[in-house]
């Protein structure tokens, strides 16, 4: 099968960490969304990423139903077999869904005041999944389920977001802090992205024209004065 791709999309990343979790091997095509190819544009029907080839060249769009087929396809289900906590997981899963650009554009905002406005509305979401969350490593215990998937790329990005500028989506909610933190510990995060993710992601969204670009070279700078915060992989800017 394969995935058609642009690479910081989170809904692609939703896909492709189903497939990692999984452990289901896959080819990955990226493209331009800015120059979509024609062949993509014949076989999106909305134009958007991610898109999925299955093996007998069936086409699937829309992550939603992209990772449903996925759960039932590839390797052993981790969907709930009850139709009611099936349900639920699927609307826990939306609220993950319906921000990923909330996130998006709180990660875009030019000043201090655009992202307090912006976190305020993905504060929302993450204080009503604080609230769902017990006291198992995932969503669901022990056991990494759908609603694991759905919000995996909300967490995984509020991470790289934390550790370059300091700032943090996740400050007020300590369970969904320790899931983020079980999350990456899986590995699941980084493998669903292309190798040079970080450096894609931190030019569209830690770049000087962003708020949190600004506080992530503030922190940069600070690690290079020799301060006790100053680690070995800061002393690039240094040079
Ligand atoms: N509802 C869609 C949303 C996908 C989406 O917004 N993809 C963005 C990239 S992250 C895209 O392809 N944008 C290009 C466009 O809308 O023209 C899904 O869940 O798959």
């Amino acid at each position: 099968m394969k995935i058609v791709s642009f690479k910081i999309c989170p809904f692609v990343q939703r896909v492709t960490a189903i497939l990692q979790a999984k452990g289901v091997d896959y080819d990955i095509e990226y493209i331009d969304l800015s120059n979509k190819p024609q062949w993509f544009l014949d076989i999106s029907p909305n134009g958007q990423v991610p898109i999925l080839v299955t093996d007998d060249d069936s086409i699937l769009f829309e992550s939603d139903a992209i990772v449903e087929y996925l759960d039932e396809v590839a390797g052993t289900p981790i969907s709930s077999e009850n139709p009611v906590k099936k349900a639920q997981d699927r609307a826990w899963s939306y609220l993950a869904s319906k921000n990923y650009l909330v996130q998006c554009s709180a990660q875009r905002s030019p000043d201090a005041k655009t992202l307090e406005e912006r976190a305020t509305k993905l504060s929302k979401a993450f204080g009503k999944i604080e609230a769902r969350l017990g006291e198992g490593q995932y969503a669901d215990g022990d056991r990494i389920g759908m609603i694991d998937i759905a919000w995996l790329p909300l967490l995984h990005r509020a991470s790289i977001v934390e550790r370059q500028s300091g700032y943090d989506f996740l400050g007020d909610f300590p369970k969904v802090k320790r899931w983020q933190q079980n999350l990456l510990a899986t590995g699941i995060p980084e493998k669903s992205v292309s190798e040079d993710f970080k450096d894609r992601f931190n030019a569209f969204y830690l770049a000087e024209s962003t708020y949190l670009g600004q506080l992530a070279k503030d922190k940069q700078d600070l690690a290079c004065d020799g301060s006790p915060e100053c680690r070995p992989e800061d002393m690039a800017c240094c040079a």
